[in-house]
This record gives C-alpha cells, sequence and structure tokens, in this order.
C-alpha cells in the first residue's frame, strides 16, 4: 500500500493539473495537501460516573477532608491528533459519538471546574515515560511547553501544575486497555484540566485512526460531562459541549528527543493548545521534488509535524487569544 500511494498521488496530479479550481495543486513545485474530513471511531459506551472531591485553597485541610465528593458523569468525545509530517496523512479530528454532521467544539466551562478553580491545572504522569528520554527531561520540555502558553498576556490562565504524585491516571488508558486487553495503567478518577498522560506503545493509536500507530505522533482526548443517559451537555450555552478534562498521549512507536527529531517541546505545546480548547490551522503542501512538508502558515497549530516549534505564531495566539481572552479567571 505504501508504494502505491505516491503513484496513486502522482496520477491525480497529472489529471488535476489542467483542471480549473483544482485544489490539490498549487504549483509546479508544490502539492497542497488535502485535509480529510474528520473521521468517526466506535469504542463503545465510554460514559463513567466519577466522584470528585475539590480541595479548596485556603480551607483547612479537615475542613476539606469533610467535604462531599460529588458526582459527575463524563464521556470520551473526541480527540485531534497530529501527524510525523513524512506521510500522506495529515492530523485530524476522531469522534467517538456518531452524530453525523451535528459535531460541536467542546470549552471549558467558568465555574464547572473540578478541580475547583477556573485557573487551568495540569499534570504530568511519570508513570508512563518514554523510551528514549530520561522522565526529567521530557517533563522539563513538557513544563517549558505549559509555560509557554501561560505567558500569552491576552489570557490569564493561572495555570499551576500539580505535583506528580506517583498515583494511577488516564481515563483514556483505561478505557484503550480494556479495549485491547492489556494494562496501561489508568484511572476513573479527574487529575487536572490538562493531563500529559504519558507515553503509550504503538498499538494503542490504532484505536484513534486506521492504522494510526504508523503515523500518529501525539494525540488529545477531550472528556466532556453527560447528563445521566449520556447525552453531551452545554450547560453554559455557548454552543460547546462542556468539557470535564482532557488527556494528552505521545506515541512511543517514534523516536523522541530534546531539541531534534521529534522534539517533546514542540508536539506538548501543539497538544497543549488542543488541552486549551484550540483546533488545527493552516494549509499543507509538500514540495514534489523534495518530499519535504510546509504549511502556511507555519504554526504549532499544523495538523503535522514539520520541525521544531517552540514558540507561539500570529495564527495560533489569534485563535487562543479569541478563545481565552474573555474567560475570567476566580
Ligand atoms: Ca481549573
Ligand atoms: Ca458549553
Ligand atoms: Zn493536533
Amino acid at each position: 500500500m505504501k508504494l502505491l500511494k505516491p503513484i496513486v498521488l502522482a496520477s491525480v496530479f497529472a489529471v488535476c493539473f489542467t483542471c480549473e479550481n483544482n485544489d490539490l495543486v498549487s504549483d509546479d513545485s508544490n502539492m497542497k495537501l488535502k485535509a480529510k474530513d474528520p473521521i468517526f471511531m466506535d469504542l463503545g459506551n465510554t460514559m463513567r460516573t466519577i466522584k470528585v472531591k475539590n480541595k479548596i485553597d485556603g480551607l483547612s485541610k479537615s475542613a476539606n477532608s469533610a467535604k462531599a465528593a460529588k458526582s459527575y458523569n463524563v464521556a470520551l468525545y473526541m480527540a485531534e491528533y497530529i501527524t510525523a509530517g513524512d506521510t500522506e496523512e495529515m492530523g485530524n479530528i476522531v469522534y467517538f459519538n456518531n452524530r453525523g454532521n451535528k459535531q460541536l467544539q467542546g470549552d471549558f466551562v467558568p465555574g464547572l471546574a473540578l478541580d475547583g478553580t477556573n485557573a487551568i491545572s495540569y499534570y504530568v504522569d511519570d508513570n508512563r515515560p518514554s523510551l528514549d528520554l530520561d522522565v526529567v527531561v521530557s517533563n522539563n520540555a513538557i513544563d517549558r511547553a505549559m509555560n509557554t502558553w501561560d505567558g500569552i498576556i491576552c489570557s490569564n490562565l493561572g495555570m499551576f501544575e500539580i505535583a506528580y504524585d506517583g498515583r494511577d491516571t488516564g481515563f483514556i488508558a483505561g478505557i484503550i486497555g480494556e479495549i485491547l486487553g492489556e494494562d496501561f495503567g489508568g484511572s476513573q478518577s479527574y487529575v487536572a484540566d490538562v493531563l500529559h498522560a504519558g507515553w503509550l506503545p504503538a498499538r494503542a493509536f490504532d484505536l484513534v485512526a486506521p492504522n494510526g500507530s504508523q503515523f500518529i505522533l501525539g494525540v488529545t482526548y477531550t472528556i466532556v460531562f453527560t447528563d445521566e443517559e449520556g447525552n453531551l451537555i452545554d450547560t453554559d450555552n455557548n454552543g460547546k459541549y462542556d468539557v470535564a478534562w482532557r488527556e494528552i498521549y505521545y506515541n512511543d512507536n517514534f523516536s523522541w528527543d530534546d531539541g531534534n527529531h521529534y522534539d517533546v517541546e514542540t508536539i506538548a505545546l501543539h497538544e497543549a493548545g488542543h488541552g486549551l480548547s484550540q483546533g488545527h490551522f493552516g494549509k499543507a503542501f509538500r514540495n514534489i521534488k523534495t518530499g519535504k512538508l510546509h504549511f502556511s502558515p507555519r504554526a504549532v497549530m499544523n495538523a503535522a509535524y514539520s520541525g521544531i516549534q517552540t514558540t507561539i505564531d500570529e495564527s495560533d495566539l489569534a485563535g487562543h487569544c479569541s478563545n481565552w481572552s474573555s474567560w475570567f479567571n476566580n
């Protein structure tokens, strides 16, 4: 199959070269890569009832422990993945509930935060390190990525890290493990608004997209609140499903590096963008002679890896600010 693809593409190229309005070929040397429609994957019923006890800052330890746990219904709603960039596959959106074209975006809701604060919490799980990097090195890269988003001045994320304490994490790791009959760890407990859940073996990514193990670098899953029947809810009526938290996983099939190929900070910055409700952005082109992938505009939120990128570009900034500048913090 892999060998056939260039031939198929080359013939499409030849046929379309004279077409008007063709959107495959942008000029003689660059081929525009077409974005695919979102895909649907059926992982069965992922709705779970979880108990969360919010620890409120300022309350004494005993007052906090006296607070009753509250029950919430949550389910996996969607995922977004970024691809390695050296295949024909571009990153995409995956929906796990088939509602035709009635899919909405997801977003956090002020006042409905499971950590008890509108500030954005994150957690980095050391229990699933990459095969290639010392966990301290990858953690530092992830922290740098989170600080980059937190440093944007149009938003007031008040980001804070929940310190690693060894606990089991991973709503999605649990579900994937159940489906594949393997133990990837996992927990049905809320940990933080954005969970960097760590690295999983390649086969876990075949549940994100068909053959996904071969081209997905990283994926961000969106877990949303549901009602008791499992219907997705939009309690603040903003036309977006209410996000409970997001989980980020990295594909250990690829070689991870710190400042090389594939650079953890670059992918963590991209995935954290999804963690903060941003979608993919930019048109992808492949140079016909060199095979090199490039984007217009180049941005952190491009759907495939095209080299190290650890700063937020204008288009990323616009997306972030339109979403977060009106967010009220606490
Ligand atoms: Ca929060
Ligand atoms: Ca909403
Ligand atoms: Zn992505």
